[in-house]
């Protein structure tokens, strides 16, 4: 999975990256990209390895994209963000930071501390940008349409389908907002239109104000969640037994990167499942609702092929029966097929032969 952080420049966005990541997103505060891997934290992995002692242990990973903040107050800002956006479009979520905070030395956006009004400037300006993106491919595929191609049936198909986009778009609304099939789902992701994508609104805000719930939802979000990005990114530098002890001063029961992860695999949809070994000890993240077989892809393609059987124990399962055996012995050990839907924590055993 891959999130991008955007929002108005000067709002949290490098600092939440750095609270997040643990990394200095860019030395130059509001200026430059910035890429991060960051390892999903999972209890679940950490007993699975005590339990198999193997020689690794692999978290899955999701990618972080600091970007310069959106802006329409400089024309140089402006043409700043828009040359990020071929790297924003490839994300599966978008983080919206906005700011809430107070600080006498940040200037804010247009000279007001308003999370709302900026949110709003944020998701017409990715409006703005599908609808332009939606125009281009309209203009390109009526061209094609008075040439005589064998593909006429399918370009008039994907016309009307951008023409419900522009529609939707020039009401002011996501491209998200008019999706009704999985089909559809699947042919606009391809496109990677911005307002396709779950959007996480973060208000950063005030030290006090960071045990308290969000001061209001946004209802374009999937989530919206109140933290404060640099008090969580000073913990985060922290050695790692002494934060436990700064976050409840903060008052918050786990640091933003937890917490954000976990929102972040809500709005996408995403479940890890998890293989066990002598080598290795590893989750996997994938789609919620996917069968057996695309989690056996996940690992190989040869898996996926000579697919005969997942040998599968709920992770729940297998923690209380102590060990694989006491979980057979129990009968918690299910042989599934092809159509089996992953869960969340299934241990899986992929027979296979190639
Ligand atoms: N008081 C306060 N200042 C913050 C907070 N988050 C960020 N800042 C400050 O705001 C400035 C801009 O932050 P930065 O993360 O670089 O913003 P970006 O442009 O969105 O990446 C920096 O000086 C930060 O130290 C916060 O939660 N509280
Ligand atoms: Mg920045």
């Amino acid at each position: 999975m891959k999130i991008a952080f955007v929002g108005p420049p000067l709002s949290g966005k490098s600092t939440l990256f750095r609270a997040v990541t643990g990394q200095a997103a860019s030395s130059h505060p509001g200026l430059g990209e910035h890429m991060a891997v960051v390892k999903v934290p999972d209890q679940r992995l950490h007993w699975l390895f005590n339990l198999y002692k193997p020689k690794k242990l692999v978290e899955a990973t999701i990618d972080c994209l600091d970007v310069p903040g959106f802006s329409h107050e400089t024309a140089q800002q402006q043409a700043e963000f828009r040359k990020s956006l071929p790297h924003i479009r490839q994300a599966d979520a978008l983080v919206a930071v906005v700011r809430a905070f107070e600080s006498s030395t940040v200037p804010p956006y247009r000279d007001r501390v308003d999370a709302r009004a900026d949110l709003d400037e944020l998701v017409a300006e990715l409006i703005f940008c599908d609808l332009e993106a939606v125009m281009n491919r309209i203009e390109k595929i009526e061209k094609a349409l008075t040439k005589p191609t064998k593909s006429h049936e399918q370009e008039k198909r994907e016309l009307a389908l951008m023409k419900r986009c522009q529609e939707a778009l020039e009401n002011e609304k996501p491209i998200s907002s008019i999706i009704e099939t999985d089909e559809e789902r699947k042919t606009l992701s391809g496109y990677q239109f911005l307002t396709e994508l779950p959007l996480i609104a973060v208000i950063n805000v005030n030290e006090n104000q960071a045990a308290k719930p969000a001061p209001f939802e946004w209802p374009q979000a999937k989530a919206t969640i109140a933290l404060c990005a640099e008090t969580e990114a000073e913990i985060a530098e922290l050695p790692p037994e002494d934060r436990k002890a700064f976050l409840e001063d903060l008052g918050v029961s786990e640091p933003a990167k937890d917490r954000l992860i976990r929102v972040c695999y809500d709005a996408v949809g995403l479940v890890s499942f998890l293989t066990v070994g002598d080598d290795e000890v590893r989750a996997w993240s994938i789609k919620k609702g996917s069968d057996a077989v695309e989690a056996a892809s996940k690992i190989h393609t040869d898996i996926a092929r000579g697919f005969i059987r997942a040998e599968t124990v709920a992770y729940n399962d297998l923690h209380a029966a102590g060990d694989m055996k006491g979980a057979k012995a129990a009968g918690k050990v299910r042989l599934e097929g092809k159509t089996y839907i992953v869960q969340d924590g299934d241990v899986i055993n992929f027979r296979f032969n190639v």
